[in-house]
């Protein structure tokens, strides 16, 4: 089996992050701050945080900020849970959340609950458990949970459970992994998994894995290294990691390298980009890759960074 080229993902990671005019930054620069998040997260798990300016990566977030409390893609853009998220994420993996206005950001996310316990992405009103995971995560992250009503928020949540043991974005749509990572690790923070059922779901899980080793999001569509992300977190959430085989799924991820330039694609052979990049090193990173820092499932953050936020507040 290949290794992880691990310097070369470092180089490919801090290029793409200066780079302002090619394909890649043009077509990301509307997500520029889930791109930092992606980016910068891949850094601290292969240990070389450290590499980047973080005063000026400090300062852009906050510039991201909206006078609504949320925060945009970039600056002047309008706000977005998506991209409160990564601004929460970018600034825990700095040990610098307290230069939010904690009130402020919170209240943004709590304003966007709507009566049934569900989320809304922005202003425009969008419904999706992506959202609910989002308000949940962010806020765990700030310890502002009583902030929204919890019990609703779950409720939600377990009304968008299908039959085959899996969730979709909203009550009624179809099962994906995507969205089961969403609702498993929503249900996790909030110490809600006794709704899932456990052997069902890690059946549905297990089953996304194909020949090659890789995983699908769906029954009948092609592997990808973000399931990778996705389907792992869910599956070791509930305690049925165990039910797919982990050396075949490190070598599909090993085997999307470009081993030249660095950076990590969907399949072998396909173009590299920071998503991706992030999504494999994470897998990698789950399955216990030997020299990666661990990745908490839930918060998907090094788990050093989530001791060292969540930690101090419990009583
Ligand atoms: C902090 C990791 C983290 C996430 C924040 C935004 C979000 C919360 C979660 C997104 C969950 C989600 C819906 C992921 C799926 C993304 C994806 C690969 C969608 C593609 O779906 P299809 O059906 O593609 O178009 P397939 O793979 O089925 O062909
Ligand atoms: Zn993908």
């Amino acid at each position: 089996m290949g290794e992880l080229q691990v310097e070369k993902h470092i180089k490919y990671i801090l290029a793409v992050e200066k780079r302002k005019d090619d394909f890649e930054s043009v077509v990301m620069e509307h997500l520029r701050l889930n791109g930092a998040y992606w980016g910068l997260t891949t850094l601290d798990i292969l240990g070389k945080l450290d590499a980047v300016d973080q005063d000026e990566v400090i300062s852009w977030v906050m510039q991201c900020q909206h006078e609504a409390g949320g925060f945009g893609g970039n600056i002047g853009h309008d706000p977005h849970m998506l991209y409160t998220l990564s601004a929460i994420q970018v600034l825990a993996l700095f040990d610098k959340l307290h230069v939010l206005d904690v009130d402020k950001v919170s209240s943004y996310i709590a304003g966007l609950q709507n009566e049934d316990g569900s989320f809304s992405g922005d202003m425009w009103g969008e419904v999706d458990t992506r959202f609910s995971y989002i308000a949940v995560c962010s806020l765990a992250l700030l310890r502002q949970l009583d902030k929204i009503d919890v019990g609703k928020a779950v409720k939600y949540i377990v009304s968008c459970k299908n039959v085959d043991g899996g969730f979709g974005c909203t009550p009624g749509a179809e099962s994906h992994a995507g969205q089961i990572f969403c609702c498993v690790g929503a249900l996790a923070i909030t110490g809600s998994l006794h709704h899932v059922d456990k052997d069902l779901l890690g059946w549905w899980l297990c089953e996304r894995q194909v020949k090659s080793g890789g995983l699908n999001g769906r029954p009948e569509k092609l592997p990808d290294v973000c399931y990778s992300w996705w389907v792992l977190s869910s599956l070791i959430m509930i305690d049925r990691v165990h039910w797919i085989d982990k050396e075949k799924l490190a070598k599909f991820i090993l085997d999307c390298q470009d081993t030249e330039k660095g950076g990590i694609s969907d399949r072998p052979d396909d173009a590299v980009d920071v998503f991706h990049t992030y999504f494999g090193v994470a897998g990698l990173s789950l399955l216990e890759y030997s020299g990666l820092k661990p990745i908490d499932p839930a918060y998907a953050l090094p788990v050093s960074v989530v001791n060292k936020v969540i930690l101090p507040c419990c009583p």
